[in-house]
C-alpha cells in the first residue's frame, strides 16, 4: 500500500508572537497530520517560545530575511523526505482551509509550484492600488521574460512538490524570493500554476512593504528578473 502523502507547512516568522500560535492551530485544524515548521527569523520577541508550545521550531541565529527563512524550511523538508511543502505566512493572512484549493490545482495540473492567488476567483482583500499595479507589472515581466502566466507573483502562500523542494533546497533567491523563485522554477523546467485564494488583512505586527516602498520594491524586482533572464546568455 502506498504510504500517505507527508506534508510540511513552512511558516517564516519575524516578530509574529501574537499571530503564530493561531496560524499553527489553523493548519492543524485543517489537517492534523501536517508537520508545522516555524522558522523564527531572528525575532526579538517571543515568537520562538510561543511557537514551541505547539510546533516544531527552527530558530535562525540572525535575521536572514524571508528568502533565507523559507529556504531553511524547504531544506528541512528535503532532508526529511517530505512529499510536499506548503509555504504559509506567520502573520495569519492566509487561510489554512484554502490549502485544499492549492491541492486541487496540483491534482488537476500536476504543477510543481502552485501559487495561491488573490486575483483570481472571489477574494475580498486585494491589497492597495499601488501594490496591485506593481504586482501587475511584475507579472507582465515574468510573462515576457519567462513565458509564465501568473496573476499574484508576490504571494507567500504556495505549494511545492518534491521537484520544487529539491530545486529550492539548492537554489532559492534571497532577494525578492517569491517572484524570483517563479523564474528559477521555470528556468529549471518546472511547471507553475495558480489557485484562487483569499487573503486576510494583517491584524498584528507591521508590514514590510508599505506605501512608496512598494514602488521601489517593484522596480528592484523587475531589474532582478532581467538579470536572472540574462544569466542564460552568460
Ligand atoms: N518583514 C519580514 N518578514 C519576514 C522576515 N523573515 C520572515 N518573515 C515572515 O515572512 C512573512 C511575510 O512577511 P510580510 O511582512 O507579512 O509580507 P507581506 O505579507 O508581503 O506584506 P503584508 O501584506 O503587508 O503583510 C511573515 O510571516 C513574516 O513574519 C524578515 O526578515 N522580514
Ligand atoms: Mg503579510
Amino acid at each position: 500500500m502506498a504510504r500517505p502523502m507527508r506534508t510540511a507547512a513552512i511558516i517564516p516568522c519575524f516578530n509574529e508572537e501574537r499571530a503564530v500560535a493561531g496560524v499553527v492551530a489553523e493548519l492543524r485544524a485543517f489537517d492534523p497530520a501536517i508537520v508545522t515548521v516555524v522558522v523564527d527569523d531572528g525575532s526579538s520577541d517571543a515568537t520562538a517560545r510561543v511557537a514551541r508550545e505547539t510546533s516544531l521550531v527552527i530558530r535562525l541565529p540572525v535575521n536572514l530575511g524571508i528568502g533565507g527563512a523559507v529556504q531553511t524550511g524547504i531544506r528541512y523538508a528535503a532532508r526529511h523526505d517530505f512529499d510536499a511543502c506548503i509555504q504559509v505566512d506567520g502573520d495569519a493572512q492566509h487561510v489554512a482551509g484554502e490549502i485544499a484549493a492549492l491541492l486541487k490545482v496540483r491534482a488537476e495540473t500536476g504543477a510543481s509550484l502552485v501559487i495561491g492567488s488573490r486575483f483570481i476567483g472571489e477574494g475580498s482583500f486585494r491589497s492597495t492600488a499601488m501594490r496591485r499595479v506593481g504586482i501587475g507589472l511584475i507579472a507582465s515581466t515574468l510573462a515576457t521574460l519567462f513565458g509564465v502566466r501568473v496573476t499574484d507573483p508576490t504571494s507567500g502562500f504556495r505549494l511545492m512538490d518534491r521537484r520544487a523542494i529539491a530545486l529550492f533546497a539548492e537554489h532559492y533567491p534571497q532577494d525578492f524570493p517569491e517572484p524570483v523563485s517563479i523564474a528559477v522554477a521555470v528556468e529549471h523546467g518546472l511547471s507553475v500554476a495558480e489557485a484562487p485564494v483569499s487573503m486576510r488583512e494583517r491584524v498584528h505586527g507591521t508590514s514590510s512593504l508599505a506605501g512608496l516602498r512598494s514602488a521601489a520594491y517593484m522596480f528592484r524586482v523587475i531589474g532582478y528578473l532581467v538579470l536572472v533572464r540574462l544569466k542564460r546568455f552568460l
